[in-house]
């Protein structure tokens, strides 16, 4: 069996190129690359890789992880500019014995001299969204930071070993330096090939708070189906956090078994995913909340495929 889940429709021409990969017997490390280089590339969606919304100074500063379930090998690097591809830069760090999470500066360096592409991340059409949030913030007293769509992905393939990655811009008019979950090992990622892969998209300031995607894999390798593990790892962080503060930010999840069953919990409206298996070809599916704290999922229309793309790629109106 093999198989690939990700977060946000956004991944799913990503997935379907890595299950090209995959179908051909091919390893879920280049897989997972291939598929979140397919996603940074495209300059529309503006949570990921080029064309990603900057932070407050109008920087885009990104964030992503890689991780091999076979050895456990992890990279990752937070707050990055002007690369053109951060997932790949984590799988390359992955490979290193130490030094193998790297910021800012000192990510740069190592991969201006892995000879990783340059490319100037801030699009105008970024900078339009930016200075559209800006009004927007003083006229209507909006929060800054809603509106994120992080890439997250677990794969599978023939061989049994698992992987986990993620890519984003992190949250729009972010902090300068400010690092999210998604290059956070167990928060934004978690990868074992004898247990499962998970990966998270939300307020990475909240689900850090539960090593969310790691408490999935525990789940998973405890026995529970992943999407029994998603949900309880959800209900249970999304209930801990009102209670102790009287508020909960987004949290939403996917993962994958070693058998490539997978699953998805949310705690909001609106979380869409892409899945594709050995006996599923790339869909997409809409998640709803159900009133007793389960998750179910529908195939999205081709309606709402057709709007989606014509939201993201509609003129900014500034
Ligand atoms: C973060 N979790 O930086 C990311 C943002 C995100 O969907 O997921 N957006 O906190």
């Amino acid at each position: 069996m093999w198989g690939m889940i990700a977060t946000w429709r956004m991944a799913v021409e990503g997935i379907t190129k890595g299950s090209e990969l995959l179908k051909e017997g091919g390893d879920a490390g280049d897989a997972i690359e291939t598929a979140i280089r397919e996603v940074e590339d495209f300059p529309y969606y503006k949570s990921v890789g080029y064309g990603g919304l900057p932070n407050e100074e109008m920087e885009v500063e990104l964030d992503a992880a890689y991780m091999d379930g076979n050895t456990l090998d992890i990279g990752a690097v937070a707050a990055i500019k002007d690369f053109a591809n951060p997932v790949s830069i984590a799988r390359s760090l992955s490979h290193e014995k130490v030094n193998c999470m790297l910021v800012a500066e000192g990510a740069e360096k190592f991969a201006h001299k892995q000879g990783f592409e340059r490319k100037n991340m801030l699009t105008d059409r970024a900078k339009a969204h930016y200075r559209k949030r800006v009004k927007e913030i003083k006229q209507q007293e909006l929060k800054p930071y809603s509106g994120h769509d992080t890439v997250g992905m677990a794969c599978l393939d023939v061989s049994g070993k698992m992987t986990a990655a993620t890519s984003t811009s992190g949250l729009f008019m972010k902090k300068k330096g400010r690092v999210g979950d998604s290059p956070i090992t167990g928060s934004g990622f978690y990868a074992d090939s004898k247990r499962g892969a998970a990966s998270a998209t939300g307020l990475g300031e909240d689900l850090m708070k539960g090593c969310i995607s790691y408490e999935i894999v525990r789940l998973m390798g405890e026995g529970m189906h992943p999407q029994e593990a998603c949900e309880t790892a959800v209900n249970r962080l999304d209930a801990e956090l009102r209670e102790r503060r009287g508020e909960a930010g987004d949290l939403s999840l996917i993962a994958m078994n070693t058998k490539g069953e997978w699953g998805v919990a949310t705690n909001i409206d609106g979380f869409s995913i892409a899945v594709v298996t050995e006996t599923l070809e790339p869909t997409v599916y809409l998640v709803n909340r159900e009133a007793d704290g389960r998750c179910t999922y529908e195939k999205a229309s081709d309606e709402w495929m057709e709007n989606y793309m014509k939201t993201r790629m509609a003129p900014i109106e500034e």
